[in-house]
């Protein structure tokens, strides 16, 4: 079983991600990883923090000669900004984040949660999810997220090749598919920013190369799709997710939303079995199981809870109305998030890989990915 968890503060020395399952014999490339963690630093709207750190991975445990041993990974980010023990304690909690809720479920104060609470978290596990891209990368599956929507605005699809659409992305401040949209959308951040107010948005992530069969029917909690709902929804600011049409496809009759299915003898060799689909409203995910078509995930990101106009609160110590803390903050962090998605979503099904393919070895689960192919094909 592939699975991770972190520990880490945002003001704590590091941030740190321990990978567990993970199969032996894989070359790792750590600039893949930094280059996603620079990734999550970026994008139009950010705040001071991210000038301060130059995120890295360093490895701790699990690689030899760079390549994976199958023992515990241990990946570790170091935060520059680790002021932890100098910082106050904060009495005025923030509407929409953790301060509430967590100081009084924990009989403590604000601080102490809100440290681990901080979105700098993600950028834990954006690195497992980037060394989870990696054991994807050998099977042919990639993985990539854009922003599809930012404060309100609309920025729509676009065709095209996993590789096309990432160089696009890449060329938008905003990380979307329509960097000829750009400057509508910094001036709209910058407008928003300057009324000391925030913006969210909604993110896609598409993964392509997907064989048939990841994931189960057969028990809830291993069923693929309820296991990506649980990864992105735990992401920080995340208020809402869909598979494929999803929303959508409650307001349409059956007709117009299952995905019709054909065969093409001359496919047969390829990650469908030849099994074509016209549309891919199931986004590429029935009952739990991956039906060979590109995954489709989209995460819908409130606006951030840190506001330099702040909300009214309460001193949690006086009881009488102040306005919430702020210290700094993004206005927007929407493309940060399409690449924290993209990370938790290759995670979730580098898992289900692992699930289906056994965890011992990257050369067994190639042998058998082959097998299961060579057997699902002659049936
Ligand atoms: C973040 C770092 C944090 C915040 C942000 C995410 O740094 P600091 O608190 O030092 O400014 O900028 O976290 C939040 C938005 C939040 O509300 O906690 C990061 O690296 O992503």
């Amino acid at each position: 079983m592939l699975r991770y968890w972190t520990a880490g503060e945002s003001h704590g020395p590091a941030l740190v991600a321990l990978v567990d399952g993970f199969p032996a014999g894989l070359t790792v490339d750590t600039a893949v990883i930094d280059a996603e963690l620079r990734r999550r630093q970026g994008g139009y709207g950010r705040g001071g923090r991210q000038r301060i750190e130059t995120d890295t991975v360093t490895f701790l445990s699990g690689l030899w000669k760079g390549v994976t041993l199958g023992s515990p990974l241990a990946l570790e980010v170091i935060n520059k900004d680790a002021k932890l023990e100098r910082l106050e304690e904060v009495e005025r909690p923030r509407p929409g984040h953790v301060d509430l809720a967590g100081a009084v479920k924990h009989l403590g104060g604000v601080r102490a949660v809100l440290e681990r609470a901080s979105a700098r978290e993600t950028a834990a596990r954006v690195a497992a999810g980037a060394l989870a891209r990696q054991l994807l990368a050998v099977f042919g599956i990639e993985v990539a997220g854009w922003v599809t929507e930012l404060g309100g605005v609309s920025l729509g699809d676009r065709a095209g090749t996993l590789p096309e659409l990432r160089a696009i992305r890449d060329s938008s401040a905003i990380y979307s598919l329509h960097p000829e949209r750009d400057v509508e959308l910094t001036t709209l951040i910058d407008r928003v920013g300057k009324e000391g107010d925030t913006l969210g948005g909604v993110v896609e992530v598409r993964v392509d190369g997907l064989p048939i069969g990841l994931g189960t029917h057969a028990q809830w909690d291993r069923k693929l799709d309820g296991r990506l709902a649980q990864a992105v929804m735990a992401v920080q600011a995340i208020k809402g997710v869909e598979i494929g049409m999803g929303f959508e496809a409650a307001r349409r009759r059956g007709s117009e939303v299952h995905d019709p299915i054909h065969y093409d003898a001359a496919a047969r060799g390829g990650p469908q079995l030849g099994f074509t689909r016209p549309t891919n409203n199931a986004g590429g995910l029935e009952a739990g199981i991956t039906n060979g078509q590109p995954l489709v995930v989209r995460a819908a990101m409130k606006p951030i809870a840190t506001l330099r106009k702040p909300l009214e609160s309460v001193n949690l110590l006086s009881k009488q109305p102040e306005e919430a803390a702020y210290e700094r903050s993004d206005v927007c962090a929407v493309s940060a998030c399409s690449v924290i998605i993209e990370s938790v979503v290759a995670f979730e099904v580098a898992a289900a890989l692992v699930d289906k393919f056994g965890g011992d070895s990257v050369t067994e689960m190639r042998g058998r990915w082959d097998l299961y192919h060579e057997l699902a094909r002659v049936r």
